[in-house]
This record gives C-alpha cells, sequence and structure tokens, in this order.
C-alpha cells in the first residue's frame, strides 16, 4: 500500500513468534464475539441496545449496502459520527467490505477534515445529518467530499468476505498534536488486535464488566485501549455517552452499573470535585483510567479518595506505545507515575539532546504495536523516526525503578525568553499549586525586544490574582528567577482539542489577538 510504511520483516517474524500477532483481521473481533456470546449485550445508547448477534447483523447489512455504493477494499473512509451505537455499526461496516476507515473527532471542522481527506486520498465520509448541532453535510458539501449514508436495515445480496492481508492498516487514527495540523497513524490488524486484547487483560476486563464511552469514541483510548474493542474482546458491554459532564455521566453510570470508563485528567478532576454536590455518586466503577494529558499528584490522589481506588494512569499515544499504570500498584505509583509499558517487547530509549540514553529526555519506542512511519508523510517521518525505527515521541520522560515513567513535559514546549529556556511545564505545575489557581496553561507570546515572552493562561476558582501576585507565589515556590510571567491572561475556560486536551495553539491565537495585555501592577 503505497504511502505506508511496514513494520520491518525481522520484527514481524519475531512479533509472530512471541504471539503478540495472530493474523487475525480487526474485523474478526466482532465475528468472534457473535459466535460466542449472540445474546449478550453489546452496545447501549440514548435510544438503542444492540446484542452482539444484533451488531454482527448491522453490521453486516451496513457492509452490504456500502458494497452496492461500490465501496470496497483498501478504500479510505473518513467516519466522523458522535458516540453511540451507530459508530459502531458503521466501523465494523467499513472494515467488513474492506475499507480502511479515518477515524476523525467530532469536533474536527472543514481545515483537518479538508486535510485528513486529502492526505487519505479518502472515496468519502460518514457523517451525522444535519440535525447533529453542527451541519456535517454542508461541511462535506463545501469540502467536496462525497458523503456515504448508512443503511444498517436493509438487508440486500451479502458483501463479499474478503481476508485482508492483517499486516497491513485496518484503520487511520489522527495524531493528538496541539500544534499543526494532524497526521495520519496506520495501524494494523495484527497490532491493533493485539493493542486492544493486551489492554483488555492488563486492565482484567470479563464479560461482566460495563465499559463507558465517555471521550469521543474515535480516539485510540477509548477505542482500543482497551475501550470498545478490548470490551468487545471479551464479550462485555459497551455503553456510548454523549455528554461527560458529572451530572449526565453519573446517571448514566448508575443506570447502567458501569465498572470502568476512561478520561483526560480535566475530567476525572471535575467529576471527582462534583463529588462534593452531585447526590448521584459513582459507586460501581472498579476501574477509572485516566490519561491525554499530565495528572497531577494531589489530583490523583483526590480521585482515588472521593470516586474510586481503582485510578489507573494511562500514558498512550495514538502511533501505539501504551504506558499503564498496575490494578494493585501502591498509591504512590498510582499518583505520581504515568505506569510503564504494556508489552515486555517495547522498547523504550530516554535519550537527552545528544541523543546518548539519559535518566530523564525524550522518549524513544519501537515495538509490537507501535507504527513505523505516517501516513503519507515522508518529510514528517524522517523527522518523527530515528534511522533504526524508533519513533520519536517529542514526551519529556523520567526512567523510575521497575520501568516506571514519569512524563515531566513535551520537548519542545519551551520558551524561549531572550535566550533563557523556560520548561512550560514546570511552570504549570507551580501554578498549580496556588489554591486560587484552577487550571493554567503557559504559552510564549511573540515579543519584539524577548523574541517571547511568557504568558500564563489562567482559569481562577474564585476572585483572579494580579500578575504580581502570580509572581510573588512563584518566588514562594522557589522556581528559578526566569521562571516569572510577563502576561497573565485571565480567562472562564482553557480551550481544549477535540478530544478534551488543553489546546496550546489556540490560546496563543486567543492571548495574542487580545487588544490589551493586562497591565503589570
Ligand atoms: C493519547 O493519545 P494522543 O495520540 O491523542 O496523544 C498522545 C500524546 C502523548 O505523546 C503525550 O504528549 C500526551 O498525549 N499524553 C500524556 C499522557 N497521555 C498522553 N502526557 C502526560 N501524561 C499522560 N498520561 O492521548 C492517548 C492514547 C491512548 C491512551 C491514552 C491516551
Amino acid at each position: 500500500m503505497h504511502g505506508f510504511v511496514a513494520f520491518p520483516a525481522e520484527r514481524a517474524v519475531a512479533y509472530r513468534a512471541a504471539g503478540y500477532w495472530q493474523g487475525r483481521p480487526l474485523a474478526s473481533l466482532l465475528d468472534d464475539a457473535a459466535a460466542r456470546w449472540p445474546d449478550r449485550t453489546a452496545v447501549i445508547d440514548a435510544d438503542t441496545t444492540l446484542t452482539y448477534a444484533e451488531l454482527d447483523e448491522a453490521a453486516e447489512n451496513t457492509a452490504a449496502g456500502l458494497h452496492r455504493l461500490g465501496v470496497g477494499a483498501g478504500d479510505r473512509v473518513l467516519l466522523q459520527l458522535p458516540n453511540g451505537c451507530s459508530f459502531a455499526v458503521a466501523l465494523f461496516g467499513l472494515l467488513r467490505v474492506g475499507a480502511i476507515p479515518v477515524l476523525c473527532l467530532p469536533g474536527h471542522r472543514a481545515a483537518e477534515i479538508g486535510h485528513l481527506a486529502a492526505v487519505s486520498d479518502a472515496v468519502g465520509i460518514v457523517i451525522p445529518d444535519a440535525t447533529a448541532g453542527f451541519d456535517y453535510p454542508a461541511m462535506a458539501a463545501e469540502l467536496g467530499l462525497r458523503r456515504i449514508v448508512i443503511d444498517d436495515t436493509a438487508a440486500g445480496p451479502a458483501a463479499p468476505r474478503l481476508r485482508p492481508d492483517p499486516a497491513t492498516p485496518a484503520v487511520l487514527l489522527v495524531s493528538g498534536g496541539t500544534t499543526g495540523l494532524p497526521k495520519l497513524i496506520p495501524r494494523t490488524h495484527n497490532d491493533y488486535v493485539y493493542n486492544a486484547t493486551a489492554s483488555a487483560a492488563l486492565c482484567e476486563l470479563t464479560a461482566d464488566d460495563v465499559y463507558l464511552v465517555a471521550l469521543p469514541a474515535a480516539h485510540n483510548f477509548p477505542l482500543a485501549c482497551p475501550g470498545l474493542l478490548g470490551a468487545m474482546s471479551v464479550g462485555a458491554a459497551t455503553v456510548f455517552g454523549t455528554d461527560p459532564s458529572p451530572e449526565a455521566a453519573f446517571a448514566t453510570i448508575a443506570r447502567h452499573r458501569v465498572t470502568v470508563t476512561a478520561l483526560v485528567p480535566a475530567l476525572a478532576t471535575l467529576w471527582a470535585q462534583a463529588c462534593d454536590w452531585e447526590p448521584q455518586k459513582p459507586t460501581t466503577l472498579r476501574l477509572l483510567q485516566v490519561g491525554g494529558a499530565k495528572l497531577a499528584e494531589g489530583d490523583a490522589r483526590r480521585i482515588r479518595e472521593v470516586l474510586t481506588p481503582g485510578l489507573q494512569q494511562v500514558f498512550g499515544m495514538a502511533e501505539g506505545l501504551l504506558c499503564y499504570t498496575r490494578p494493585g500498584d501502591t498509591a504512590e505509583l498510582l499518583d505520581t507515575t504515568q505506569g510503564r509499558p504494556l508489552c515486555a517487547d517495547d522498547e523504550v530509549r530516554v535519550v537527552d539532546e545528544d541523543g546518548a540514553e539519559a535518566p530523564e529526555g525524550e522518549l524513544l519506542v519501537r515495538g509490537p504495536y507501535t507504527i513505523n512511519g505516517y501516513y503519507n508523510a515522508p518529510e514528517a517521518n524522517e523527522r518523527s523516526f530515528s534511522p533504526d525505527g524508533f519513533y520519536r515521541s517529542g514526551d519529556r520522560v523520567r526512567r523510575l525503578a521497575g520501568g516506571y515513567l514519569e512524563v515531566t513535559g513535551r520537548i519542545k514546549d519551551v520558551i524561549v525568553r531572550g535566550g533563557e529556556n523556560i520548561a512550560a511545564e514546570e511552570l504549570e505545575t507551580h501554578l498549580l499549586r496556588h489554591p486560587a489557581i484552577r487550571s493554567a496553561a503557559a504559552v510564549g507570546v511573540a515579543d519584539q525586544y524577548l523574541g517571547e515572552k511568557v504568558c500564563a493562561a489562567v482559569v481562577f476558582n474564585g476572585a483572579p490574582l494580579t500578575l504580581t501576585e502570580l509572581n510573588r507565589h512563584l518566588e514562594e515556590c522557589g522556581a528559578a528567577t526566569h521562571v516569572r510571567v510577563d502576561q497573565l491572561a485571565t480567562l472562564p475556560a482553557l480551550p481544549t482539542t477535540a478530544v478534551g486536551k488543553i489546546d496550546k495553539k489556540a490560546i496563543v491565537q486567543q492571548v495574542s489577538n487580545a487588544v490589551r495585555p493586562t497591565p503589570a501592577t
């Protein structure tokens, strides 16, 4: 497949021999679940509940419909559906005709979708109708994209079942970067089945679990870590939530007796706070996975104390590597680390600027479920992969005992102020210690004298602090003298990406467009 960088033959042989790769197509997860547990509940949303047999039939009808429309093996199709049973039906319908779904998030708009369509050379897009709160059909029309309408009821002549080569891409995930346009991440049948099933095993998922999709279903975390696909691999039920607010989510958890879910730190922290006022606080959650961005130690403790002792930190990336804390880990590990790699054959290197192994530095990784290149992106691949096939994550980590990792920031998330380097993460950690600060992000803003100046975008719990008070706090924290804020932007909320991570690119835009900076007092 043109534009796809396959695993090198030698490592592929090793991964098969070790049993990580089973030669199963991704679609076989549903075939097998429908055969083994036809009457168990597969998926639930606000209007629909489907057993595995029913989901299997709906996916089969969808595949037949797609086949009639001429969608077939190897065709890339953008899939942009909100959380709901239809997402699972469309995903498996596409997989069954051998199409390669491009997993877009509902929050993506024309700029991203146009880019993803062009890079994937997609034949069309699956979207909700115009009643979805945003006019997806109008966006598709504006981009000249063919809208493919899913029909999961009309049984017709069955679509031919092709057995895809398990070493080729099953899905294209979208990279989670908070800078620049997203890249496409080709995940093969072999590696993605492993990703989901090994994660399910690590999380001790069984058919009695009920998994809640609280984040957008197309994101790797709720899709396959273990998520929907991992739940399917053990015959568990998946509930699709559409509103991650504590009010709505707590009611869903109580109604369906949800046992497992995955959240970004901002949501997990909000859920923990909400336990103070929400009457229906969760009682059935045995595992609460938190990942996607750094979870502060104090927030981790609070989550364990008020939501569930079953906190799990997850440091993952759509590119592959997943690090998990393990059930039964000490409170210390749960609160202060981002876990350790899923697989014994995940090869992790931590290197300094010169590429030498170091206790703290950039995380490089290769392994049985980490990509070897972005799709159709030779230039990005030149930068992002070492000659011996390691993915350069751009994440700064510290190695701890037992293979555990602590994420200490992004390699490039550094503000260069008049020649002085300020790690954004360090500044943010200090700011977050102040009880008046709910959330904070440090960004560099162009400045004619300093090159860049330090801007702190801050959401306060109550009355805002002044810039002077902020800097006095940094001094009291013992932060280095250059770790100070030049400009304070008080915001009602920090802008977030489609999956709910703090969006620094948007913050820079917002504060650079601001008419007046907050004057120093
Ligand atoms: C997950 O995947 P992506 O692709 O949206 O984002 C990956 C990036 C990582 O490279 C890292 O910069 C950041 O998100 N990240 C974390 C983190 N988990 C992800 N940074 C600090 N602490 C963590 N625990 O975000 C993702 C994929 C699968 C499972 C979980 C998260």
